[in-house]
Order: C-alpha cells, then sequence, then structure tokens
C-alpha cells in the first residue's frame, strides 16, 4: 500500500503516534546495526558481548567493543529520519519514543519525550556503586588496555550503562513505554530487527488497542506479521515521507 492510503488510514482519526526504534534508524548515522550483513555481531555473538559474564570473563573485549562504537559515535550526527520524529512531536502528533538504541542521537536531534529503554553507551556506570559518568574524547583516547576503574569507590570497574542480556529492564523505563503504546493509535516500528524482548512485545499491546502498526524496515522482520503495514526501503527516506506528507494532511484539516 502506498504511503498516500496508509495516511488516510492513520488520520481517520486524530493521530497519537508512538515509535519504536531499531538499529537501522542510526545506520544512514554510520552506526553498524547488529544483525546485518556488516552488523556488530558478525564478528562476536550477542552473548560474547552484552551479557554481565562476558564482562566478568574478558572485560577487556567487551570494553573493546564499546569503545570502538563510541569512537564511531564521537563523529555521527543524528539522520533525517530522527529528525522526521523530532518534527512529529514539536507538531504535538508524536505522543513517546521507544528507542532500544543505545547511541543518544534521537537526544542530540532534539527529541524530548522518549526512553531509552536499553540504556546509553555516552555513559558508564560503577557495577557496585552508584557513580555514573558521561565519557568525552579523552577518555576514549585511553589505550584499550587500560581498564576504567571506579573514582569513587576506587576498586570496582565501570561499565557502560547500558542493558546486557539477562538483565533487566528499568521499570520505569518500560513502565512508561508500555503506558505510551497503550495510549497510542499509531505504532510505528522503525529499523528493528524485531529479536528482543521484551520490548518486540510492544506491537502486540498496540494491536491489542487497536492501533495502526506500521513497520519501516529494508526487509521483512519476525514482526512483519503483527503490522498492518510495511514500508520497505531504507527509513530515512519513507519516514521523512510519511512524516511530511501526515503533517500537511492534519495542516490542511484544520
Ligand atoms: C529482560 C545492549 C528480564 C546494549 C542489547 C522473551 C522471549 C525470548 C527471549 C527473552 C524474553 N525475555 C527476555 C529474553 C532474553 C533476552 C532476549 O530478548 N534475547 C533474544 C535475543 C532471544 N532479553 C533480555 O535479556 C532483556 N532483559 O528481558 O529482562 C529477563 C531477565 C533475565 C531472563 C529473562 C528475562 C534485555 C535485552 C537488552 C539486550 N541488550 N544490547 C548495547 O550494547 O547496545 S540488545 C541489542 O539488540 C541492542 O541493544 C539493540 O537495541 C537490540 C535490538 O536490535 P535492533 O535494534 O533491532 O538491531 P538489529 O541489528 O537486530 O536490526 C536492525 C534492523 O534494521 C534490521 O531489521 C535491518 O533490516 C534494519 N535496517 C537496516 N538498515 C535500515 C533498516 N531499517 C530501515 N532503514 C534502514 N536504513
Amino acid at each position: 500500500m502506498d504511503i498516500d492510503s496508509i495516511i488516510e488510514e492513520v488520520t481517520k482519526t486524530e493521530p497519537k503516534i508512538v515509535s519504536v526504534l531499531g538499529a537501522g534508524i542510526s545506520k544512514a548515522s554510520g552506526m553498524p546495526t547488529f544483525r546485518g550483513e556488516d552488523g556488530w555481531w558478525n564478528q562476536y555473538r550477542a552473548e560474547d558481548l552484552a551479557t554481565p559474564y562476558a564482562f566478568s570473563q574478558d572485560p577487556k573485549l567487551v570494553w573493546e567493543w564499546y569503545r570502538a562504537r563510541m569512537r564511531i559515535l564521537l563523529d555521527a550526527k543524528p539522520n533525517i529520519a530522527h529528525e522526521s520524529l523530532v518534527k512529529l512531536e514539536k507538531e504535538g502528533i508524536s505522543i513517546g519514543t521507544i528507542t532500544q538504541n543505545v547511541d543518544g542521537l534521537h537526544e542530540i536531534a532534539g527529541m524530548k519525550k522518549y526512553v531509552e529503554i536499553h540504556g546509553r553507551i555516552r555513559y558508564s556506570k560503577c557495577s557496585i556503586c552508584n557513580y555514573n559518568e558521561r565519557w568525552d574524547k579523552e577518555k576514549l583516547a585511553q589505550k584499550d588496555s587500560d581498564l576504567p576503574y571506579c573514582p569513587n569507590c576506587k576498586t570496582n570497574l565501570l561499565r557502560p550503562d547500558v542493558v546486557w542480556f539477562g538483565e533487566t529492564l528499568d521499570s520505569a523505563k518500560w513502565e512508561q513505554a508500555i503506558k505510551w503504546t497503550l495510549e497510542a493509535n499509531v505504532l510505528l516500528v522503525v529499523g528493528t530487527s524485531g529479536v528482543v524482548h521484551p520490548v518486540a512485545s510492544l506491537p502486540y499491546y498496540a494491536r491489542q488497542k487497536g492501533a495502526v502498526i506500521i513497520e519501516f524496515n529494508v526487509e521483512e522482520t519476525p514482526l512483519s506479521s503483527t503490522c498492518d503495514f510495511s514500508l520497505l526501503g531504507p527509513c530515512e527516506e519513507t519516514l521523512p515521507k510519511f512524516t511530511d506528507i501526515l503533517i500537511q494532511r492534519l495542516k490542511k484539516e484544520d
């Protein structure tokens, strides 16, 4: 179905949009995805890097991976797909965004109403005391062999402020994600392979409430069958087209 017919469907009632984001939205900003052909997981398995056990066994390897990601991130800029969601938020059409991404590009693009459900890579925390700090260029200049220790309690290693496999999500953020999803009458699923739970269950919550679910991806995913529409193509092309037509249509109706 083309974008105009989807917009027809979406504007039958006043749209209240919530978006679920995955690594695909940051691809155009130069950030590799996890499971794509050039994805991070190709060289390593998720279980070798993004679990507390992996960190306890080989903190150097885990820090090497996160520092490699942060170094790319230092020069990355939000792209037009991030910016199109910020436009929806400014027009009062988007009520919230749930991002699995830890890159912070949505915040740099100016987004205000979001939850970083898997944490944020630009910050590190001590696994024991509550110390938390933002990473910067100087810290990244350190040799990968130097492991960062907590300057507060002095004894424990710092770790990236992200949620690893086998760790529970922040309950307040998860509650906010559910609340927004149940309030939405339109759910945009953007650039995610839909394999990581419990975020991958959000479209089912939206479906229960009768929301219109639209997937923006370059390929089919396990979530596609739950979506009402799939806009196949790079989201940096499809999403701005969708949001611009939607905003124009709503302005005309005012
Ligand atoms: C938890 C760390 C309670 C941060 C990540 C229920 C069923 C099955 C399994 C489970 C379940 N409940 C819990 C589990 C276990 C586990 C899980 O889901 N395992 C899966 C893999 C089977 N979940 C957890 O452990 C979660 N915790 O549930 O707590 C609990 C506790 C213990 C035991 C049970 C329950 C915690 C999950 C958080 C994991 N942390 N990363 C970091 O380093 O980033 S996950 C990792 O994958 C990233 O964070 C990322 O956010 C996430 C999802 O990946 P995507 O963003 O979708 O990226 P991907 O590369 O996969 O896909 C990119 C997509 O973009 C593709 O579809 C591609 O086609 C598309 N694309 C590419 N280019 C474009 C594009 N689309 C549009 N335009 C483009 N240009």
